[in-house]
């Protein structure tokens, strides 16, 4: 019986030793001084014991017992101080600051773009894509522009091979719609564009544009006027004012270079217009009958008008945004302005 009961000291020892948190403590009392634990099974064995034993053995019971409760506390109050982040995880502090959300938003040429092709989808126009790797003869033959031009050397255009270019302009799209559809065509091709500028508050050699294009029968400068000042009254605002200079592309005759009174200082005068009042936003004009021929359209039948605009500059002149590269280096203080 005392063997027993040795046996019992033993193991309850090294289960003590093992214990490294507290609720292996709680399982080690209940395993010894529970009602049916260990402890209480020994004292179950004390009748049946002759009459001289029984004292002893009650003896010895109780002394483990009470050694039992002894270590068992000691060692609650160890583990307490040891597991207190443990035990500190398993509640719910309420002083803990909530979980951020941050909801992602788009990019604002992202939504510039959106803007713009919604506000041509109203007026009719389909949107096209193209490759941004292009055939030099899509980039500048087929849009009538020399072979001398300056425009195709190397300094202004980033070439592949010898006839494979990243695209200058998204006019290469028109073209490759205009071959493969008849007229009537109406399109807006947004995309990227790339030139060999060199990096600077208002370059980039990558940038976004937007080029439309109008073919059908009868189509007159007045129609592009019409859908232009459409364009600019929505995406600037109803008071914004529009104006026409003459100017040369060589694939649209006659070219116009299209102003919009500075929606920074309303036209007054400030140093986003150079104290002009008016600010560049978009070249156009009818498209020249080289171009036609180039895809097989017959201009005597048709007539057509295009345009085209960068989309970081209408984006930086409607907010006020004076440095490109503030597009291009996911800085979140300013993306999560828009
Ligand atoms: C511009 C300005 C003027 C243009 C011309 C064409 C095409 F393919 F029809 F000939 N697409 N885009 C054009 C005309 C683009 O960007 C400043």
């Amino acid at each position: 019986m005392l063997t027993k009961l040795e046996a019992a000291r033993k193991s309850f020892q090294n289960e003590v030793k093992a214990a490294t948190i507290l609720n292996d403590v709680e399982q080690i009392k209940i395993k010894y001084l529970g009602r049916k634990g260990i402890v209480a099974d020994f004292m179950k064995l004390i009748p049946a014991l002759p009459g001289e034993q029984r004292a002893t053995f009650g003896h010895q019971i109780n002394n483990f017992k009470n050694e039992v409760a002894e270590v068992l506390e000691d060692c609650t109050r160890k583990l307490s101080l040891v597991s207190a982040p443990q035990v500190k995880k398993e509640l719910f502090d309420i002083t803990l600051p909530g979980k951020q959300i941050h909801s992602g938003r788009k990019h604002p040429l992202t939504q510039t773009i959106e803007e713009i092709k919604e506000v041509f989808a109203r007026l009719g126009f389909d949107v096209a894509y193209g490759p941004e790797v292009e055939l030099e003869y899509y980039n500048f033959d087929a849009l009538n522009i020399p072979a001398d031009h300056p425009s195709r050397t190397d300094f202004d255009t980033f070439y592949i091979k010898n006839d494979v270019l990243l695209r200058s302009q998204t006019s290469t799209v028109q073209i490759r719609i205009m071959e493969k559809q008849k007229p009537p065509v109406r399109i807006i091709a947004p995309g990227r564009v790339y030139r060999p500028d060199t990096v600077d508050a208002r370059h980039s050699f990558m940038f976004h544009q937007v080029e439309g294009l109008l073919v059908d029968e009868g189509v007159s400068f007045a129609d592009l006027k019409g859908v232009l000042s459409q364009f600019i009254k929505t995406y600037f605002g109803q008071d914004i004012r529009m104006r026409l200079r003459p100017s040369f592309f060589p694939f649209t005759e006659p070219s116009a270079e299209v102003d919009i009174s500075c929606s920074i200082c309303g036209g007054k005068g400030c140093g986003v217009c150079s104290y002009s009042g008016w600010v560049e936003i978009l070249g156009a004009g009818m498209v020249d009958p080289n171009v036609f021929k180039a895809v097989h359209y017959d201009a005597e039948k048709y007539t057509g008008f295009a345009f085209g605009m960068g989309v970081e500059r209408v984006t930086m002149l409607k907010y006020g945004i004076d440095d490109i590269r503030l597009f291009y280096e996911n800085n979140m203080r300013f993306l999560s302005q828009f």
